[in-house]
């Protein structure tokens, strides 16, 4: 039986995955580093130094490059998210929360961001959640599955027991390497690994993705 969903945050509750895009490209433009859209989908839930090496490919930059470049990265991005509130919820969040709150089903937030936090704020739903794991809590950032595995231990569940909701390549990897049930929020293309593929929560309530999960 599940007890407890285990959230991303970017891409799955709020569109920040947007403003990491915005602020990579910015970077890359002043680097003279060829970055596009298409480019960005491989950094899409990956942490914040992988996806610089990403970016970077077979360039050669010093670790104190590398680290000016992460800093100047989060700049723009803490910069980007200045003005984020309530209203930048993706459609279908703050009903399945609260739905799950009802069924007495725990849940937390997993997400790689250092900024993580924050924005949990700034959306009014960090005291929503009864656990929040973020770019701090673990050593190995997603596609390993430390974070989820550390997210279901707070809750006090089996991995087995947990269901994690994904928009990243990298997140529905990290979930089904812990043998939790994966819930992929996207394009076949990009999250068809998962249990179950959904476009989006909107108009998604538990007692959906149960049936989902039992088909
Ligand atoms: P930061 P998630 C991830 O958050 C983002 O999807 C990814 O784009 C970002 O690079 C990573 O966090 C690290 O974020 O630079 O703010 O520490 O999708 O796991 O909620
Ligand atoms: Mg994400």
């Amino acid at each position: 039986d599940i007890r407890g969903v285990i959230f991303d945050l970017d891409g799955v509750l709020t569109d920040t995955a947007e403003y990491h895009y915005l602020a990579w490209q910015k970077l890359a433009d002043e680097e003279g580093i060829p970055f596009n859209r298409q480019a960005n989908e491989a950094l899409r839930g990956v942490s914040r130094r992988a996806s610089l090496m990403l970016i970077i490919g077979d360039r050669q930059y010093s670790e104190a490059q590398i680290q000016e470049m992460m800093e100047r990265k989060n700049r723009y991005y803490v910069e980007l998210i200045q003005n984020i509130s309530s209203k930048d919820l993706l459609p279908g969040a703050i009903a399945l929360l609260d739905e799950l709150k009802q069924a007495g089903i725990k849940t937390a937030i997993g997400s790689g961001s250092k900024n993580a936090r924050t924005v949990l704020e700034k959306l009014g739903i960090a005291d929503k959640v009864d656990a929040i794991l973020d770019g701090y809590s673990v050593q190995q950032p997603k596609p390993a599955p430390d974070l989820f595995l550390h997210a279901a231990k707070q809750l006090g569940i089996e991995p087995k027991q947990s269901v994690v909701m994904e928009d990243a390549a990298a997140g529905i990897e990290a979930a089904l390497a812990g043998g939790m049930w994966a819930i992929g929020l996207g394009p076949v293309e990009r999250v068809g690994a998962a249990h179950v593929v959904l476009p989006s929560l909107k108009g998604i309530t538990w007692t959906d993705i149960q049936a989902k999960l039992n088909e």
